[in-house]
């Protein structure tokens, strides 16, 4: 009986013609459950749903696809038995999917068609509702033409989408949901924040949700996220970003509940590194770090590449690339990594000739944003671009140095860190990090207003340890410290054996200076320079 269901097809402008609606009624009557129709936009019968809550299945949401500016082509009718309104659970179904509409068909305790109610999703806007209720009537009588309405709908959310993308940036949401308390979560997603808006996104809103230990499906409880989710479509956001790692499991859990951008802060921080990289060798890099991220969350996601639209979350390897299957994408990676190992070789070549110059090296390092750029600036006359964003300078620039006495040396700036560094990144940086292998001294700029100033050192440190170099000497440097009240750079200096600066005000470098040229005269002895197999001779080439 069910499956003559499937046989019945309407005119395209009804959207619920009287004799489905009959039968519809009857059947419902005999079976005493709901029944739900899933219906295509020619009128067809897609699937056929019975009790409540049901959800149109798998393989009909993955033929019929939605974005966030545009309607599946689906809408869901469910009889009931008794008169009742839409249920908040079809109105969740309305917006997650993206259906056309959703309505109830009332049956009367005669087995007839009585009352159908229907809604649909709005255009986005700030404080609208993401869904109209349209005022039930009885089948014969409903005032939509179908086909004429769901255009027009959708050339309003077009339209929405248009004005949305030329007048202003991609919006997020962030989400932060560990067992962490509500104060650190916090902390972070000020954080994630400052990495969203590094990648020119427009932080609409953000939401944090202190979770269980152990692994949810979605990282947070699914009413929670689909809560979350339809907040975001509510708010027109763009996407929605967590600030924990999201499993390639979890990505594809959630994926298949909406069609909105997910993406977790690892994903961030790669986008913003693919925005930023302009040599050679930083693209490359920067590349396979997508590539290695990207393979494991693509098993079996054939259907969901496509939802990597434009912008966010999709930047760098791009669409097509994307699109060819795991076996070209290894091949990819096999390609850059053999590439990697030719800057490498290369660099090895480079770093032999530097080390013949025989000057000893200083390397700056530190925190993104710590103002390492600037400190190279002011203390070397040089232009690198300084900007108060995070991750603004990801290659190495290296630069001469005179000190006062004499003594020349290298001085190096290069990519800033920042806590739990995506290890993909880490291990595709391994050719720009390995020069501070070079260094005699590292200069360990920290930000000496950041709030969260001790774990940004630690965070320095964990990234100096997995790269073996916590062995090297080091001095802590306090940078900003004009920003500090009077007298508190000092007890701060104090505190952490550091030499407080500012790099904007180079009257308060000389002590740093002075420091540095000690600290280089004790552990490379100007006849030291031998160790390093110098050979005076050749004069340094032209800056890199
Ligand atoms: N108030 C103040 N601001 C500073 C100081 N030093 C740097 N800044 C500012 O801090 C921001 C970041 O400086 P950068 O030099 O780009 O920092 P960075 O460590 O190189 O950052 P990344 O390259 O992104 O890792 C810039 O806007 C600087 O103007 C300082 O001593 N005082
Ligand atoms: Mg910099």
């Amino acid at each position: 009986m069910l499956e003559r269901l499937y046989r019945r097809r309407m005119p395209v402008d009804d959207v619920l013609s009287s004799e489905t609606a009959k039968t519809l009624a009857q059947f419902t009557h005999e079976i005493r459950r709901p029944i739900g129709l899933v219906i295509t936009r020619r009128g067809a019968v897609q699937d056929v749903l019975v009790g409540a809550g049901t959800e149109p299945s798998p393989t009909t949401l993955a033929t019929f696809r939605a974005s966030p500016r545009s309607l599946r082509g689906l809408r869901l009718i469910r009889s009931h038995l008794k008169e009742q309104p839409i249920t908040q659970e079809d109105l969740t179904m309305l917006g997650l999917l993206r259906l056309d509409m959703v309505g109830t068909l009332a049956v009367t305790h005669k087995g007839e068609p009585g009352l159908l109610a229907l809604a649909h999703l709005n255009p986005p806007s700030p404080q609208g509702q993401l869904y109209t209720l349209l005022k039930p009537t009885l089948v014969h009588q409903c005032p939509v033409s179908f086909e004429t309405f769901i255009r027009e709908l959708e050339s309003d959310l077009q339209r929405q989408s248009v004005s949305h993308t030329m007048v202003q940036n991609q919006t997020a949401i962030l989400v932060s949901a560990s067992p962490k308390s509500k104060a650190e979560q916090e902390e972070r997603l000020a954080e994630l924040a400052e990495l969203a808006s590094s990648a020119d996104l427009t932080v609409i809103d953000s939401l944090v949700q202190r979770t269980q230990s152990g692994h949810h499906r979605f990282q947070l409880g699914s009413g929670k996220l689909k809560d979350v989710l339809m907040q975001a479509m509510q708010k027109g956001a763009d996407l929605l970003i967590f600030d924990q790692d999201l499993a390639p499991a979890q990505l594809r859990a959630i994926a298949e509940i909406t069609d909105l951008t997910v993406i977790d802060r690892t994903q961030l921080i790669l986008d913003i590194f693919a925005q930023r990289a302009h040599s050679r060798e930083g693209k490359v890099q920067v590349e396979l770090a997508q590539l290695r991220y990207l393979l494991p969350r693509l098993s079996g996601q054939g259907t969901s590449l496509s939802r990597l639209g434009g912008g966010i979350g999709s930047r760098g390897p791009g669409e097509t690339k994307l699109e060819t299957d795991r076996r070209r994408i290894r091949e990819r990676i096999d390609y850059l990594e053999r590439e990697i190992d030719g800057f490498a070789r290369h660099q090895d070549q480079r770093r032999s000739r530097r080390v013949r110059q025989a000057f000893p090296v200083l390397s700056i390092v530190g925190y993104t944003n710590a103002g390492k750029s600037t400190l190279l600036n002011v203390l070397t006359n040089s232009q690198v671009s300084a900007a108060p964003r995070v991750f603004e300078t990801l290659d190495t620039t290296s630069r001469r140095l005179r000190f006062p006495l004499g003594r020349e040396v290298i001085i190096t700036d290069t990519v800033g860190f920042i806590r739990d560094l995506p290890k993909d990144l880490l291990a595709a940086f391994r050719t720009t990090l390995d020069e501070l292998r070079d260094a005699d001294l590292l200069l360990h700029v920290v930000d000496a207003g950041a709030k969260d100033l001790d774990a940004h050192i630690a965070a320095v440190d964990t990234v100096l340890q997995s790269l073996t170099l916590d062995q090297l000497p080091r001095v802590l440097v306090f940078n900003k410290c004009d920003q500090l009240p009077n007298g508190q750079a000092e007890t701060l200096c104090r505190r952490y054996g550091a030499i407080g600066v500012s790099a904007l005000h180079p009257e308060t470098l000389p002590p740093l200076i002075q420091h540095l040229e000690e600290r280089l005269a004790a552990l490379v002895p100007m006849d030291g320079i031998s160790q390093k197999s110098a050979a005076p001779t050749i004069t340094l080439a032209s800056r890199p």
